[in-house]
C-alpha cells in the first residue's frame, strides 16, 4: 500500500484549522507530487442512474487534468447495471464496475471497492445524483492544496438538506449532535453523516473500519488520522430514479456504531469488535 503519511510531505506546514471552504495561503509552496483518485460509487439497483452519472464525474474528473478511477461496486443488483458500466469500461479502462455476491451493505462495499486501487487520495459518492458530481472539483482542490480531507457538507453555510421533513430533519440533526463529543476538536465535521467525500488513504491506514451501516465518514472522523479538514457546501438533491435503501437496519446499524466509538473513546475496547454481518 502507498503511504503518503498526514506527517510526511506535509510534516513543515502548519495544520489548518477545521474550514468551510477555504484553506489559508501557505499551500503556494506545496510540491506538485501528481496525487490519484480513486472514487468508488456504491451501487444497489442503481442502473437508472448510473450512466448519468458516470458521464458527469467523468466529465468533471477530465477537466481536473487528474490520474483517476472510478470504481462502481455494486451488490449483485442483477438490473443491468454490469451491462451499462461494462460498456462505458469498454471505452475507458479507468472506469470499473466489482459485483459483491452475497454481501450488503454501504460501507462494506465501499472498503471493497478502495481495496482494488492504491491511489493516495480515496473518495465516495451515492449513484443517484443527491451527491452533485460537479462538487468534485472543489473537493479535489481541498486534497490537493492540503486538506487530509475534504466534505461535501449540507451544514455549512450555503449547503441544504433539501426537501426533507421537519422529523427527518430534527432526527438528523440529533445525530449529528450526539456525535459531537466523539469527533475531534481539530477536525470536527459539521456534517458527520456525509455520504460524499475524498480522504488520503494514509489518514485511514491500515484501520479496521466497520463494513455495516452508512457512516464511514463518522468512523474516519474518530478513529482515523485526520489532521485537517475541509467542509465544502452542497445543496443535497432529490434522487434521480429509483428508490432509497436506507431502512430500520441502517438506524439500528448507526446506533451500533456510535455505541462502539464511545466505547473506543473512552478507552473501554482496543479495536470495534463487530465488523457488520455484511448480510442482505
Ligand atoms: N453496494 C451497495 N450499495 C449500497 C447499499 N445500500 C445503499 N447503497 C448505495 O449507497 C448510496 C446511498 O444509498 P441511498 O439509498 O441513496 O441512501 P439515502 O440517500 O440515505 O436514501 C446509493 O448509491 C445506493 O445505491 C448496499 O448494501 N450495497
Ligand atoms: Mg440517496
Amino acid at each position: 500500500m502507498l503511504n503518503l503519511e498526514c506527517s510526511g510531505e506535509l510534516a513543515n506546514i502548519p495544520a489548518p484549522a477545521a474550514a468551510t471552504e477555504s484553506l489559508p495561503g501557505f499551500v503556494e509552496n506545496l510540491p506538485t507530487a501528481p496525487l490519484r483518485l480513486a472514487l468508488v460509487v456504491p451501487t444497489l439497483r442503481e442502473a437508472g442512474n448510473i450512466g448519468v452519472l458516470l458521464r458527469r464525474v467523468r466529465a468533471t474528473l477530465d477537466a481536473l487534468n487528474i490520474e483517476y478511477n472510478l470504481i462502481v461496486v455494486d451488490d449483485d443488483s442483477r438490473d443491468g447495471i454490469e451491462a451499462i458500466v461494462g460498456e462505458i469500461a469498454d471505452a475507458d479502462p479507468r472506469v470499473r464496475i466489482v459485483v459483491r455476491e452475497g454481501r450488503r451493505g454501504l460501507a462494506g462495499a465501499v472498503i471493497h471497492g478502495w481495496r482494488h486501487s492504491d491511489a493516495e487520495i480515496l473518495g465516495v459518492m451515492d449513484a443517484d445524483l443527491q451527491h452533485p458530481p460537479e462538487l468534485l472539483s472543489r473537493l479535489w482542490h481541498q486534497v490537493a492544496q492540503g486538506a487530509d480531507l475534504a466534505v461535501g457538507s449540507r451544514y455549512v453555510t450555503g449547503g441544504s438538506i433539501g426537501e426533507w421533513n421537519p422529523l427527518r430533519r430534527l432526527i438528523s440533526k440529533l445525530a449529528i449532535w450526539i456525535t459531537l463529543p466523539l469527533q475531534r476538536a481539530s477536525a470536527r465535521a459539521h456534517d458527520p453523516m456525509s455520504g460524499f467525500f475524498l480522504v488520503r488513504r494514509s489518514c485511514i491506514g491500515d484501520l479496521d473500519l466497520q463494513t455495516a451501516g452508512f457512516k464511514i465518514l463518522l468512523e474516519i472522523l474518530v478513529r482515523g488520522k485526520v489532521r485537517s479538514l475541509a467542509e465544502v457546501h452542497f445543496d443535497f438533491g432529490t434522487r434521480r430514479a429509483g428508490a432509497s435503501k436506507a431502512s430500520i437496519k441502517v438506524a439500528i446499524d448507526y446506533a451500533a456504531l456510535l455505541f462502539r466509538l464511545y466505547r473506543w473513546r473512552r478507552g473501554e475496547i482496543r479495536s470495534l469488535p463487530i465488523k457488520g454481518p455484511e448480510t442482505a
